[in-house]
């Protein structure tokens, strides 16, 4: 059993399309097991995505994430990690396949409606980074 973190981008959320990124994983086995509302300022998107701090996009993400609310999703399920990457889909909706998060929602590479941890080493920094032990229910 894994426990990941998943993200509804400012995208996403203003979209109107929540539902249907909890529901798309619900409907894979997957298992909300902590889950709330939050608008990050610039700082809290770059210690999010620190590792990313050497890349050209890094200004513009951040700026992007700290665009509007977000919701942050702790999910729980067997091998959780990969399965919500695969039902994400890719970083870019161009190369997404059919039926995935991203190819039937996202706009381009970088406003791509979901975020989703890529290892356990990742999942444990990024829901430490959003939840306490009492937040989550799994
Ligand atoms: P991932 O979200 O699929 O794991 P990462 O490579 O970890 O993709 O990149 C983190 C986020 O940075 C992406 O989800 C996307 O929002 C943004 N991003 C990635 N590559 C680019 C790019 O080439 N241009 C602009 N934004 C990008
Ligand atoms: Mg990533």
């Amino acid at each position: 059993m894994e426990t990941t973190l998943s993200i509804v981008k400012p995208d996403g959320t203003s979209k109107n399309v929540i539902g249907e990124v909890i529901g798309r994983f619900e409907k894979n086995g997957i298992k909300v097991v902590g889950l709330r509302m939050i608008h990050m300022s610039i700082s809290q998107a770059e210690g999010f995505y620190y590792v990313h701090r050497e890349r050209p996009f890094f200004g513009s993400l951040t700026e992007f994430m700290s665009s509007g609310p977000c919701v942050v999703m702790a999910l729980q399920g067997e091998g959780a990690i990969a399965k919500v990457r695969g039902i994400m889909g890719a970083t870019n909706p161009d190369e997404a396949e059919e039926g995935t998060i991203r190819k039937d929602f996202a706009d381009n590479i970088e406003h791509n409606i979901v975020h989703g941890s890529d290892s356990q080493e990742s999942a444990d920094y990024e829901l430490n980074y959003f939840f306490n032990s009492l937040q989550i229910f799994g």
